[in-house]
């Protein structure tokens, strides 16, 4: 019932082709881009003060995501987050590498202190940290350091009162109350950098069509998944760049009927 419900709000963001405001960081904007045109959404880039605040409220979601953060471009953020919000538009936080050093710790803290951020998706040492948790972190990746991921998402969820995706092998995704884990995704995916910003972005645009933000998460991360499992399946004997460009692929030929077919996901009871 909920893999209809996944394939059902996959059809509802290339019917839509939402637009998705990205203020994000350097290394991955292209492929941000180029990840929303291919799963059938709108992206646009936009960082200057002067027009956050006109470009979130016409946004169907805005995604802050602070993995080249600077003070100037935390202002825009804030700025645009608090416009998303008085407009309704779903605002998903990406902190990467929170954790790594103080300032990108507090930055997201604040961030949130100041925006009412709908969901927040990270590895599982950036929403330890934004919790106020100690969990080792390696620069933005989310290293070996082992722990219950579960607990984690739940009581994270909690404690900001929002929804939290823990991304890793398993996609945790907890309102507190309710979590499922979603199983879809393939290791190539951690040889791509990016591909959890993107993976963010993506989620934007499934919540700019889908006000269950608990399902909108769901099958964002499931259908990330499945389009990895299939481009990894195409590049089996290349290296990461042929995945990257299989992966792009993919997620615009993943289909429905796909996710009918190979999504894989746990209700946590
Ligand atoms: P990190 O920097 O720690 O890699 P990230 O922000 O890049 O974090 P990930 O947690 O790697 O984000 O998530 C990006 C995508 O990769 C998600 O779809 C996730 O399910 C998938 N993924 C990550 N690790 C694995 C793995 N070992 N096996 C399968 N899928 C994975
Ligand atoms: N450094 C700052 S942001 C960034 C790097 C390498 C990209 C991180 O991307 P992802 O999706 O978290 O792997
Ligand atoms: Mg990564
Ligand atoms: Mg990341």
């Amino acid at each position: 019932m909920m893999t209809t419900k996944i394939s059902e709000t996959l059809q509802k963001v290339r019917d839509v082709n939402p637009l998705v405001h990205n203020i994000t960081n350097v290394v991955v904007t292209n492929f941000t881009a180029n990840g929303l045109l291919s799963l059938g959404a709108s992206p646009v880039m936009a960082y200057a003060a002067e027009e956050v605040a006109d470009m979130a409220k016409i946004a169907g979601a805005l995604v802050l995501n602070i993995g080249t953060l600077n003070p100037i471009e935390v202002e825009s953020m804030i700025i645009a987050g608090k416009s998303a919000n008085e407009s309704g538009v779903p605002v998903i936080l990406d902190p990467v590498g929170a954790g790594a050093t103080d300032y990108r710790t507090a930055t997201a803290k604040k961030i949130m202190a100041e925006v009412d951020i709908n969901v927040i998706r990270g590895n599982v040492a950036e929403v330890a940290n934004v919790a106020g948790e100690r969990w080792e972190i390696k620069g933005v990746d989310a290293g070996d350091a082992e722990g219950n991921v579960v607990e984690l998402a739940i009581s994270t969820a909690k404690k900001l009162q929002t929804l939290v995706a823990i991304t890793g092998k398993d996609d945790v995704i907890s309102d507190g109350k309710t979590t499922y884990i979603g199983h879809n995704g393939h290791p190539m995916l951690t040889k791509v950098t990016g591909t959890g910003c993107l993976l963010t972005s993506v989620i934007g645009a499934f919540a700019a069509v889908e006000k269950d933000l608990m399902l909108a998460s769901l099958a964002a991360v499931t259908f990330y998944g499945v389009a990895a499992e299939r481009a990894a399946g195409k590049t089996v004997d290349k290296g990461p760049g042929s995945f990257q460009i299989e992966f792009l692929n993919q997620l615009s030929m993943t289909s429905s009927v796909d996710i009918e077919q190979y999504s894989s996901v746990t209700k946590i009871e």
